[in-house]
């Protein structure tokens, strides 16, 4: 399974690499790491796993991030994160068992993604973003595009388009950026970290 030993951190040159495109068929060893990937965000999510492990809890990963220079990103986002301020939440019936069935609002292998639209207007998460690959609080708003339209493949190579926004939107172009060398401090405004400009919606 996949630690926190397994993600490299920022200063390793492969987090600052443009990554390649994979090649269909994938190879057991590319779809292994998926599923593993996919796995870790799971177990992040999961209280008891992620202690037991040392794990940090993640919405995402690039396959950048394991040190492959691939083009590869998993997300796994739960129902309940954009339903915070809902009366009814059974967390408390719902979570005691491993097995029984979570819902997710996006749980996505992606491969080769690509941003192929996006809206003028912006949106950056409030409490600003941290990543798995940096072990330090950079403060500060990270402005993104409020709507994306993502084209990728998944593991069998059939190509989709997906139109997200919000939230979703903001997690998908966190991980496509790690796939291009991308890291989400470059997004915040030095001189002026914390103040949205008129383009951006705060969400959370
Ligand atoms: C990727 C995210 C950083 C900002 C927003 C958030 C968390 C990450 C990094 C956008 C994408 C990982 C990959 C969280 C988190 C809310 C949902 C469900 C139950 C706890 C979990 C906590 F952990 N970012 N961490 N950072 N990255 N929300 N949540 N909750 O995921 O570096 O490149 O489990
Ligand atoms: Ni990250």
């Amino acid at each position: 399974m996949i630690t926190m030993s397994d993600i490299i951190r920022e200063g390793n040159p492969t987090l600052r690499k443009e990554a390649e495109n994979l090649q269909f068929p994938l190879s057991d060893d590319i779809k292994k790491t998926a599923h593993d990937m996919m796995e870790f965000l799971i177990n992040s999510q999961d209280d008891k796993i992620a202690e037991q492990y040392g794990l940090r809890a993640g919405v995402g990963l690039a396959a950048p991030q394991l040190d492959l220079s691939i083009r590869l990103i998993a997300v796994l986002i739960p129902s309940s994160v954009e339903a915070e301020d809902m009366i009814e939440d059974d967390s408390t019936t719902k979570n005691d068992n491993h097995d029984e069935k979570q819902d997710y609002d996006l749980k996505l292998i992606m491969v080769n993604p690509r941003v192929i639209s996006h809206s003028a207007k912006k949106a950056a998460l409030a409490n600003g973003e941290g990543c798995l690959s940096v072990d330090r609080e950079v403060p500060g708003l990270v402005p993104r595009a409020k709507k994306v339209t993502i084209r990728y493949y998944d593991l069998d190579g059939n190509v989709h388009k997906l139109k997200l926004r919000d939230y979703e939107a903001i997690v998908v172009q966190h991980e496509i950026d790690h796939t291009n060398g991308i890291m989400f401090y470059d997004h915040i405004n030095e001189e002026d970290p914390f103040t949205p400009d008129d383009m951006t919606e705060l969400i959370g």
